[in-house]
């Protein structure tokens, strides 16, 4: 008997087709966004959940799911919207899609710094609306990308790739993680100990840490006040590791140029000042929404149901 797995949203045709060849798929085909309550009540007889960061596997949502669910293996590479704790003690497994999604959320994370930077939203803003009347030397001056310092705040997959494409920009890349990465994976890049420590370096600042109770709020207004007057802040990581208050504050003062933004506190009910200010670029979560990322995460979460399925540790289990 094929195992059966509940699949929460709709994925691509050929990550469906693979699902449908190897085991016994309850498929979302409408894409309805499920809450805690109809998870529970789909997953009755499952083997297993493939869920995506939208769905919230809360420690009472993990009490409530039925006995015989043993593995969610998430079609995502952050997995904050599961309890690890509460899974690891009802002997739950569960599994991320790390790697496959690098490329994506670093090109998110260029055109982030990038449309911050040149003004990216007031541009297109102007020529839809028709206010593009005229050219002048000063019209929609913008801050230049090539050269400056870029820090990055959290050196894991992600991180690193941004730094390897800001290179070819030119900019000097600075960074802080828990530990320092070896000089392989540094690659020239300048280690600071701490996120404080980091700040001063930061002409851009681009934010890669996970979401965890430590990093909640981890750029606040004492952070932002050692940044150098004018930065500019991208974040595709997550949007708790922002005090928006303090962000919000930095950008109507001018201390900040702009930010890009393309996460944010409880999605999609954003802070309402993001959508006033002009200088920030905003987009709606899509680090990894490219065809290639996510049929690659479609079939890495399946390698992980596979292995789970063969008797075999998952590569990618985080609980
Ligand atoms: C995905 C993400 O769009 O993988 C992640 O952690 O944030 C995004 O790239 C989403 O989570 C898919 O479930």
């Amino acid at each position: 008997m094929k195992p059966v797995v509940l699949v929460t949203r709709k994925l691509p045709d050929s990550v469906e087709d693979r699902l449908r060849r190897d085991y016994n798929p309850i498929l979302n085909p409408g894409d309805v966004l499920y809450s805690g309550d109809e998870i529970i009540e789909r997953a009755k007889g499952a083997d297993a959940i493939m869920p995506c960061h939208t769905e919230k596997f809360s420690a009472a949502v993990i009490a409530r799911l039925p006995e015989s669910v043993r593995v969610i293996a998430n079609f995502s590479v952050g997995y904050d919207h599961v309890d690890t704790e509460a899974a690891r003690a009802r002997g739950l497994i569960v599994t991320n899609t790390p790697e496959v999604l690098s490329d994506a959320t670093a090109e998110l994370t260029m055109m982030l710094m990038l449309g911050a930077a040149r003004r990216a939203s007031e541009g297109e803003r102007l020529v839809r609306t028709r206010e593009w009347k005229d050219w002048s030397p000063s019209f929609m001056v913008g801050t230049q990308v090539t050269g400056k310092r870029l820090g990055i705040l959290g050196f894991g997959r992600v991180g690193r790739v941004v730094a390897k494409r800001a290179r070819g920009f030119d900019m000097e890349i600075h960074y802080n993680d828990i530990k320092r990465a070896s000089p392989e994976l540094e690659a020239g890049a300048i280690f600071h100990k701490t996120p404080a420590e980091l700040m001063p370096h930061c002409d851009f600042l681009a934010l890669h840490c996970v979401a965890s109770p430590q990093t909640v709020k981890l750029l606040n207004a004492e952070l932002i006040a050692l940044l150098p007057d004018g930065a500019i802040v991208v974040n595709a990581s997550r949007g708790v590791v922002i005090d928006d208050d303090a962000l919000i504050a930095a950008l109507k003062s001018g201390k900040l140029t702009a930010a890009g933004l393309d996460v944010y506190n409880n999605e999609p009910d954003i802070h309402p000042e993001y959508r006033q200010l002009t200088n920030v670029f905003l987009m709606p979560h899509i680090g990894s929404a490219t065809k290639e990322t996510r049929i690659a995460m479609g079939f890495r979460a399946i390698d992980n149901l596979d292995a789970v399925f063969a008797g075999k540790e998952p590569r990618d289990r985080v609980a």
